[in-house]
């Protein structure tokens, strides 16, 4: 079975690769279609932004499922964000590191509430075209400063609930425990097992 991954984000994808591994599924990627360009995500919701990313590779092939993820760090303090903006908090096309300094520097300034939350929506298309739709979270706080270099995006500053390291202090096997993709994607599978 051919999964499309609708994810330029190489650290996502690699955590679908290992949370996908136990089944007999191959993944392929945008970077396969030489006249692919990314679509515009221009939701207000991570399930909207996943379905325009899922919608739009579907729309480039032909065979096996569509995957999409849209995902993203929300802060009680901050009003929940950077939510569906987390990629690119610290402008257009900020690097984890500026996202993540700008996060700690907002907390800082605005709130004592370290509360976070981290969001995936996943949007799947089968081959037949119908969609369905998972969500998954992570309850968490933010850390004072970084800790760790596993993971990406903002995992070096994010504690889940009744753990003390952040997430990039955890081996990817542990966080792929926890996380709000594994959690989204534990019920994606359940569906997936349905059509093999
Ligand atoms: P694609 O749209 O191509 O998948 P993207 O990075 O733009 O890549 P999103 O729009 O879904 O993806 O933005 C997600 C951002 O949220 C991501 O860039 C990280 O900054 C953050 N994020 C999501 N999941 C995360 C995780 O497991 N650990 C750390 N940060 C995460």
């Amino acid at each position: 079975m051919k999964i499309w991954l609708a994810s330029s984000n190489k650290g996502k994808r690699k955590e679908f690769e290992n949370l996908l591994a136990d089944l007999p599924v191959e993944l392929h990627g945008p970077e396969e279609l030489s006249y692919y360009t990314s679509p515009e995500e221009n939701g207000d919701t991570f399930i909207a932004n996943a379905r325009i990313k899922a919608k739009y590779l579907a729309a480039s092939v032909n065979e096996g499922w569509v995957l999409a993820d849209d995902s993203g760090l929300e802060c009680e303090g901050l009003n929940n964000m950077p939510g569906i903006h987390s990629a690119r908090y610290a402008g257009d096309k900020a690097s984890d590191a500026e996202n993540v300094a700008k996060l700690l520097k907002m907390i800082k300034l605005r709130t004592n509430n370290r509360k976070a939350r981290f969001v995936c929506a996943l949007v799947a298309i089968d081959p037949n075209g119908q969609e369905y739709v998972f969500e998954g979270e992570l309850k968490g706080s933010i850390a004072s400063k970084q800790m760790g270099t596993g993971g990406f995006g903002y995992d070096p500053i994010f504690i889940p609930d009744n753990h003390e390291q952040s997430l990039a202090e955890m081996t990817s096997a542990e966080k792929n425990r926890l996380s709000h993709r594994a959690n989204a994607l534990k019920l994606f599978k359940e569906e997936l097992r349905k059509h093999l």
